[in-house]
């Protein structure tokens, strides 16, 4: 806790040793009332998820697999807003470590074109009400390339490989929360993800470069040209028209 310096978010942390997935226990909680700001941290996951039931590789003590619990007073149309403070807070986080990573809208963080951290953004909720948000963050900190099943070997890396030593998991995740709180703040007081969407713009993979997107099951080529201030990737594609994507929409890989 010495890294920690937040008010709220991390102030409780419940920390395993194995869990199935560290969304699923935070999705628990906040059912049960745990409040804003709770953090569900574990070890090791059995059952690491990722989007679209993909599974996230989770393996004993070797990486950050973390949830936050919020309860923001957003509209659910707005819960990927929160997606974009939490890679911002991971990139922030991880270049005050020493490594300057890229974001790669929606919910990556890549390292020499090799993911090093996805975000999981899940939420409960009906129509025009938000119950509670669960931000789902897996760091590949101390990884070797042989910790990687071999199915992604070659498209994951971690901290440890990049900067050939082991990275402190504590101070990471104390600075991790320190600037998700900073940039979370900017959303529950003015209604803006301004300062996150300027992180992911400047550090990002994919702005000025062709990609492919997979759209309703169609695969399109355009330009990524920027992000909006809601936090969706804006493009263009080959006669020039502009349109915007709304995360979750899509899967992107740079060309
Ligand atoms: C994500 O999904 O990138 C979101 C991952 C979120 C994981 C965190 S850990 C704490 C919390 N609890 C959970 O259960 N989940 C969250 P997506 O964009 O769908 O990417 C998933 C794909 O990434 C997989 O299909 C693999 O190809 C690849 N992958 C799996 N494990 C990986 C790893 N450790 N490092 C890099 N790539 C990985």
């Amino acid at each position: 806790r010495k890294y920690l310096e937040t008010k709220h978010i991390g102030r409780e942390i419940f920390y395993f040793d194995t869990l199935d997935s560290t969304n699923l226990k935070a999705k628990e909680l906040a059912a049960n009332e745990q409040k804003e700001g709770t953090v569900v941290i574990a070890e090791e996951q059995t059952n690491g998820r990722g989007r679209l039931g993909r599974s996230w590789s989770s393996p004993k003590k070797k990486g950050i697999w973390m949830s936050i619990i919020l309860t923001p007073e957003i509209e659910p149309t707005d819960a990927a807003k929160v997606t974009q403070v939490a890679a911002a807070a991971v990139w922030k986080g991880i270049n005050e470590v020493g490594v300057k990573t890229q974001i790669k809208w929606p919910n990556d963080i890549v390292l020499n074109g090799k993911k090093v951290c996805g975000v999981l953004t899940e939420m409960s909720g009906e129509l025009n009400r938000l119950n509670y948000l669960v931000v789902g963050i897996g760091i590949n900190a101390n990884m070797s390339d042989e910790d990687f099943p071999e199915e992604i070997r070659g498209l994951a890396t971690s901290l440890k490989i990049e900067l050939n030593k082991e990275v402190e998991r504590k101070e990471l995740i104390g600075r991790i929360l320190n600037n998700f709180e900073e940039l979370y703040e900017e959303l529950i007081h003015n209604n803006s993800i301004d300062k996150s969407i300027k992180i992911c713009v400047e550090n990002s993979a994919l702005i000025g470069k062709d990609v492919r997107l997979i759209l309703k099951g169609k695969e399109e080529e355009a330009k990524a040209i920027d992000i909006s201030k809601e936090g969706e990737l804006i493009i263009q594609d080959k006669n020039g028209d502009i349109s915007k994507i709304i995360s979750g929409e899509v899967s992107v890989r740079g060309l």
